[in-house]
């Protein structure tokens, strides 16, 4: 852990970032290689890549998931055909926690837990639900409710007027360090989980801390 000034925080609520972060987007992968053989993983990276920049686009010109697919799967010169994109889109509903996600959250209570995404609550609901994530969890926060996409602080805002407190007694966890980046730009407590060992966001403030994995994290955070 990497720590930008506490070693420790205290803090009244905490908010997660879902995908990536709580669930393996990769996982996505295995269905791609059954699509293309030898092409799932790269199919899952570039469509990610596209999912993440179509959000920034549409937030900036004030539309989604299918026009991302087919636009990594053109990419890799692979044919998009219905029933493939479809079973591609499935898998988003049916992603695999990262192992860490449910014995994290259950070692945070009592304190609260909530997640912010840039997902919508028809794919984030079924998923927390099926992969038991939910049973650790107060709340699914959507930006269905604020129209535009992560790192807009109005999105952030969702998650300080559903919790009722300040910023900086909430704690922001991501694995995208601009999610990191943009939360505590924001105001809150900033934790990037750097799974890849990608190097640190230079736009923007640091995080408060930096981690590897979400088993890091309960020892970190007080209760206020
Ligand atoms: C989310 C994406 C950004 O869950 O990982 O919001």
């Amino acid at each position: 852990m990497i720590a930008n000034s506490a070693s420790t925080f205290t803090l009244d609520a905490m908010v997660f970032d879902a995908y990536g972060t709580l669930f393996d987007v990769q996982s996505v992968a295995a269905i791609g290689d059954r699509m293309f053989p030898t092409q799932g993983s790269a199919l899952a990276k570039a469509w990610r890549t596209k999912q993440l920049e179509y959000t920034w686009l549409q937030s900036l010109m004030l539309s989604a998931t299918q026009r991302r697919q087919d636009f990594a799967a053109e990419t890799l010169g692979l044919p998009m055909q219905p029933q493939l994109r479809h079973r591609l889109l499935d898998a988003y509903l049916d992603l695999s926690p990262f192992p860490d996600a449910a014995p994290a959250l259950a070692a945070l209570s009592p304190l609260r837990r909530i997640i912010l995404s840039n997902g919508t609550r028809a794919m984030l609901e079924p998923l927390a639900a099926s992969t038991g994530i939910a049973l650790h969890l107060d709340a699914i926060l959507s930006v269905d409710a604020a129209g535009i996409y992560k790192p807009s602080p109005r999105v952030y805002q969702l998650a300080v007027d559903h919790l009722k407190l300040a910023p900086a007694r909430i704690g922001f966890v991501s694995s995208n360090g601009w999610d990191a980046t943009g939360a505590k730009a924001f105001g809150f407590t900033a934790f990037w989980v750097n799974r890849a060992g990608a190097p640190l966001e230079r736009h923007g403030p640091k995080p408060d801390a930096i981690i590897s994995t979400l088993a890091e994290l309960p020892a970190l955070v007080g209760r206020g």
